[in-house]
């Protein structure tokens, strides 16, 4: 494989630094619990690390909410505990991608602290500032992601100033030349010290309608739309604009200035996402790749996975996608389509939690694998005190928020906090029971434990052209298999999912010619309950896994 395209059907890590490893006992994680960790990570046998914000933030949507692009907030630690992450990753052959948060800021960043003051200072129009209607109230009708109008007043300059997200994360105006030069400086300030890349945060926000027309009203969803309700609007002018590519086109032309470096989009769950995903990787002065959380809006049936591996084969014939089945933003997937689901959320079936593993690491594209999900990580179930996400406390209780997914990993299940920090201190979320018996100590001596298989399952895919970026057909199955094939230079890979709760006779078609490889297997013929068989060929070469 050319080092320049590692990253087509890679694996990366998603580390969410807040909640992996505490170092110096104040209950939040920090970059020298990273380093003290990485080698959790390498035994995987991943490509690479995304890591989630570690810049200076007053941390009010946890990092995503940027005060100084170019400084590391002194609850994660310092520049040099940053470089000394990066070369342990590198030393052991992991990339390392960061976030890009291109298209707002905090209100504490300087550019806003001047914008909001006066329209004459530099960065006055690097935010979207925008006068009051006749009768004083916001310019138009968009929505916050978090609930509420997108416009918040500034009396300084007597106007309104735009915000996707929260009122204290204003949106960057990156129609901007100056602005959009300011960004790619940081860029360039991040890819200077050795970084492989970025995840670039929204990007389907960054740029809207420069006429700030108003939305059409929302769709009747038969009755009353409660009118605050982002998810329920239409979005024609507030995010997905065509402008948006040539914000990406300047990224990717300075990304291919340093070989290697590659970009990774977030695309909002907004309809159309995987057409969205092509085209913004369709094109190669575009981004590499890029990933939506739009399959977790559905559950997890024979014909919802159909429809994915169609779109995941159409997108991969257009585009690069990354498939992401949980992370910081949503509830853990072990939860949200566990069969059986309880109003508790459900309980986590070991064999359950594998095969979604299996199906991550096996669609055609790239993927991220959120940081306890080689655990097997059910959602964690929070109270109501213990709440931090704004986006959470804001709707509870009908949406609890993000902390779900974002408690502290697991390491001992013994210790205190289960070895997530120093016991003298709590951890800013709670270690949930459930996730004690999950700990990576325990799994670690238990040759059949998730984690085991995890890195298995990684190992494999690295070792098999077929797997890692072969071309995919879907097979006809009867119920209630699911399955598909990959393909690379002439090695075929059959992959065969039992979606029900019980033990099913492999068809005979499948069984004649074929091995299970590397320890994954349906036995006599017959796929256990929420079982997952990987068959090659016979006479193929079946390369050893630990
Ligand atoms: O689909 C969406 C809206 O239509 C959302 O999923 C949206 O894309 C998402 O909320 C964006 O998330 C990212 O930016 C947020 C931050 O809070 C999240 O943690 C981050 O992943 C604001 O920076």
């Amino acid at each position: 494989m050319q080092q320049a395209d590692w990253w087509r059907g890679a694996v990366l890590y998603q580390v969410y630094p807040r909640s992996f490893a505490d170092s110096d006992g104040d209950g939040i994680g920090d970059l020298a619990g990273l380093l003290q960790r990485i080698d959790h990570i390498a035994a995987l046998s991943v490509d690479g690390i995304w890591l989630c914000p570690v810049y200076a933030s007053p941390q009010r949507d946890f990092g995503y909410d940027v005060a100084d692009h170019c400084a590391i907030d002194p609850s994660f630690g310092s520049l040099a505990d940053f470089d000394r992450v990066l070369e342990a990753a590198h030393q052991r052959g992991l990339k390392v991608l960061v976030d890009l948060v291109g298209g707002h800021t905090s209100d504490q960043h300087p550019w806003f602290a001047a914008s909001r003051r006066s329209k004459a200072a530099p960065t006055a129009d690097w935010y979207v500032w925008a006068d009051p209607s006749p009768d004083g109230t916001p310019p138009n009708n968009w929505l916050s992601v978090f609930g509420g109008s997108a416009w918040c007043w500034e009396p300084r300059r007597r106007q309104y100033f735009l915000h996707h997200f929260l009122p204290s994360q204003p949106t960057l105006n990156l129609q901007h030349p100056a602005c959009l030069e300011a960004l790619l400086d940081v860029a360039r300030f991040w890819l200077d010290r050795g970084v492989d890349g970025f995840r670039l945060d929204a990007i389907d926000f960054l740029t809207h309608d420069e006429r700030l027309r108003s939305n059409p009203a929302a769709r009747p969803a038969g009755g009353q739309v409660p009118a605050k309700l982002f998810a329920l609007q239409r979005h024609d002018h507030d995010m997905i604009q065509p402008a948006s590519m040539a914000v990406l086109r300047r990224i990717r032309a300075l990304l291919d200035e340093y070989p290697g470096a590659v970009s990774l989009g977030e695309v909002s769950s907004q309809d159309g996402a995987f057409d969205r995903i092509a085209a913004y990787t369709g094109a190669p002065d575009l981004l590499h790749m890029a990933y939506t959380l739009r399959p977790l809006r559905h559950g997890f049936d024979r014909p919802t996975l159909q429809a994915l591996l169609r779109d995941a084969i159409a997108t991969c014939a257009r585009g690069w996608p990354c498939w992401s089945f949980s992370n910081h933003d949503v509830e853990r997937a072990a939860t949200r389509w566990a069969p059986h689901r309880t109003e508790q959320g459900g309980q986590a079936d070991t064999r359950f939690t594998r095969l979604l593993l299996a199906l991550l690491l096996s669609l055609p594209g790239s993927a991220c694998l959120y940081q306890g999900e080689e655990l097997g990580l059910p959602e964690a179930q929070l109270q109501k005190d213990e709440i931090r996400d704004p986006f959470g406390i804001t709707y509870w209780p009908e949406f609890k928020g993000r902390d779900g997914s974002r408690t502290p990993m697991p390491w001992a299940e013994g210790e205190r906090f289960a070895g997530f920090t120093p016991a003298w201190s709590s951890p800013w979320l709670p270690v949930p029971a459930s996730h004690r018996a999950l700990a990576v100590d325990g799994q670690e001596r238990d040759p059949d434990s998730t984690l085991r298989f995890a890195r298995r399952l990684i190992a494999l895919r690295r070792a098999e052209p077929a797997l890692r970026q072969g071309t995919a057909a879907p097979l006809d199955l009867p119920e209630p298999l699911f399955g598909f094939t990959r393909e690379a230079a002439g090695q075929r890979v059959t992959l065969v999912f039992n979606l029900s709760g019980q033990p099913v006779p492999l068809p005979a078609q499948l069984e004649a010619g074929q091995a299970g490889l590397g320890g994954f297997g349906a036995s006599g013929g017959v796929l256990p309950a929420y079982g997952f068989a990987l068959l090659v060929p016979a006479m193929a070469r079946v390369p050893e896994i630990a």
